[in-house]
């Protein structure tokens, strides 16, 4: 069956690969799925036939044969689940993994979301200059803890799993702000992830359609 993902016709970030399809093509390479991808405009997002697959107007969205999802979580779940390659036979380790790939969305991703409304949305009010460092320090915060958990390892359990593979696509937003370097081995965990081929494939597929004239 065709997988069909969306993705920006043109992303914001001039193929910096920092919007969410990224994550869910890297996900696709990993697992050897070829995929085909929809390009929506920011107008397309918001109309009737986008909608009916995500509730939210955004990208990105995944259908196969008779199933629609939404929200990357979810999207890189199921293709998880669905072939090998990005979570552990094992029952323990499988549902480590899978803690992993909710820990990056719903305890490392929202302070470093934070900090990107803050810098960018919010970076000409004039209060912006008094809660800048209480964002930061709260991304600080969680690096400090994953930075200590992830020590010297590799992966954050074992080999690479899905939970890799949304705790790096997580952090690289955080590339820009220089917060990442401050914690070296979390800086080259993430380089690790993008040096995958499978990441190299995801990010260039990516990196074609943003920077085309
Ligand atoms: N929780 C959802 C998920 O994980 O799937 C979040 C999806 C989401 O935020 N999608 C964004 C979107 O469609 C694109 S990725 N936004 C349009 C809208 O809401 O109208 C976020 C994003 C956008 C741009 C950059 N950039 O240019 O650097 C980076 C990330």
């Amino acid at each position: 069956m065709t997988i069909t993902i969306t993705a920006f016709e043109r992303s914001p970030d001039g193929g910096k690969g920092l919007a969410r399809d990224t994550r869910v093509r890297w996900a696709l390479e990993e697992v050897g799925q070829p995929y085909e991808v929809r390009l929506v405009s920011f107008r397309a997002m918001k109309e009737p036939a986008h909608l009916a697959l995500h509730p939210f107007g955004q990208i990105p969205t995944y259908e196969e044969g008779g199933l629609a999802l939404f929200e990357t979580g979810a999207i890189v779940f199921h293709i998880a689940q669905r072939h090998a390659g990005l979570l552990p036979a094992d029952a323990h380790a499988r549902a480590r993994a899978i803690t992993w790939m909710f820990a990056a969305l719903s305890t490392v991703e929202p302070p470093i979301l934070e900090l990107g409304t803050a810098r960018i949305l919010e970076g000409d009010k004039p209060w912006t200059r008094e809660r800048l460092p209480l964002v930061e320090g709260r991304v600080r915060d969680r690096l400090k803890q994953l930075s200590a958990r992830l020590g010297n390892a590799d992966w954050l359990d074992g080999a690479f799993s899905a939970g890799d593979l949304m705790m790096v696509s997580v952090l690289l937003r955080l590339r820009s702000s220089g917060i990442l370097d401050e914690y070296p081995n979390l800086a080259a965990y993430v380089a690790r992830g993008e040096a995958r081929a499978a990441y190299k494939r995801a990010f260039a597929d990516q990196a074609a359609i943003n920077t085309r004239p």
